[in-house]
């Protein structure tokens, strides 16, 4: 039983010493040590064996199984360790390689400039309204006021989708469409894109950007549109800005005024920025003609008010220094990118 112990012994220290992964390790467990296993057998015939040999026997045979059990776990030890160090090893971060460049979008410059106006206009109690690309002659054109023969109707200022359908051509609509669901006071901005059959150069472009504003309630007078216009001016060029108001024409307003800044460039001398005039026109405004105000079913003899157009495309560019309106819409990522 001496020899067929030693013999048992080396059978296993030899499988231990070929068995490479974790499965072979458990087989060789069985082999030896489990319920079958040849160790387990060798202590079931310890009964054939005299009482004197049998505690001798039955010690070795302990000795045995416990060395054994002991180089297993070593083993596996060992094998675990190895692993963990070939999966750290696969899956380490080299800390000093240069990170990847993440590209973060950024507002394109036409709404930063939209975002700031919003925002001026909101601290003086204005609310943002919206309303649809696509409009009818009647918002479009009828209600402000703009009669049938026109100029302005004309199949080359205007996108027509069908005879009653056209992309809008100022957000005005926008307004007019607020009149008729909101009851005076009334203080909105509608800032948008907008549409008009120009040929693209330098300064004209088909689509471009408007932001307009309204104001209706009891006494409003001129004075209430020099006041705010002149407020916005001054925030957005500066508190040195001169503002100055031309009396114009538009079918909408009566009285109607074009609003010009001193030249920021040349401080009012003229240069090339303001062509040599000293000035810079950035609106249009006026009071809002009645025939518009009773088109929304709000009588002009109680109710008087202002609006104004500004043209944002012309803002964006004067503020950014921008040559060329078609910057702005070209989408070219190396434009895009400064800013
Ligand atoms: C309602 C009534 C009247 C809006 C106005 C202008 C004058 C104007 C231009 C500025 C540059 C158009 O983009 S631009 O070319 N706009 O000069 N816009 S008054 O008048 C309104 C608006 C709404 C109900």
């Amino acid at each position: 039983m001496k020899e067929k112990l030693e013999a048992i012994k080396a059978a296993a220290r030899e499988a231990l010493n070929s068995s490479s992964t974790e499965h072979d390790i458990e087989e060789l467990r069985v082999k030896f040590l489990g319920k079958k296993g040849e160790l387990t057998a060798i202590l079931k015939q310890m009964g054939s064996l005299s009482p004197e040999e049998r505690p001798q026997m039955g010690q070795m045979v302990n000795e045995a199984k416990q060395k054994l059990e002991a180089l297993i776990a070593d083993k596996k030890a060992e094998m675990q360790k190895k692993a963990t160090e070939l999966k750290l090893k696969s899956e380490a971060i080299d800390i000093t390689m240069p990170a990847k460049k993440i590209s973060v979008g950024g507002l394109h410059p036409i709404n930063t400039v939209i975002n700031d106006m919003i925002e001026l206009f909101q601290s003086m109690g204005f609310d943002v309204v919206d309303g649809p690309e696509v409009e009818t002659d009647h918002y479009n054109f009828e209600c402000l006021n703009v009669p049938a023969d026109h100029p302005a109707r004309d199949m080359q200022d205007t996108f027509y989708l069908a005879e009653n359908l056209l992309l809008r051509t100022q957000t005005s609509a926008a307004q007019i469409r607020t009149m008729e669901t909101r009851k005076p006071p009334i203080r909105v901005i509608c800032p948008g894109r907008v549409f008009r059959a120009d040929e693209v150069d330098a300064t004209h472009s088909p689509v471009f950007h408007q932001l307009e504003g309204l104001v209706v309630d009891k006494g409003i007078t001129m004075c209430d549109l020099k006041g705010v216009l002149e407020q916005f001016a001054h925030e957005i060029y500066g508190s040195d800005t001169k503002v100055r108001f031309r009396p114009s024409f538009f079918p909408f307003t009566e009285p109607s005024v074009e609003v010009d800044v001193s030249c920021s460039e040349c401080g009012g001398k003229g240069c090339r920025v303001c062509k040599g005039e000293g000035w810079i026109e950035i609106l249009g405004a006026g009071m809002v003609h009645p025939n518009v105000l009773k088109c929304c079913g709000i009588d002009p003899e109680e109710y008087s008010g202002f609006a104004f157009g500004i043209g944002i495309d012309r803002i964006t560019t004067t503020r950014y220094k921008i040559s060329d309106i078609r910057l702005l819409f070209e989408n070219d990522q190396r434009f895009l990118e400064q800013f």
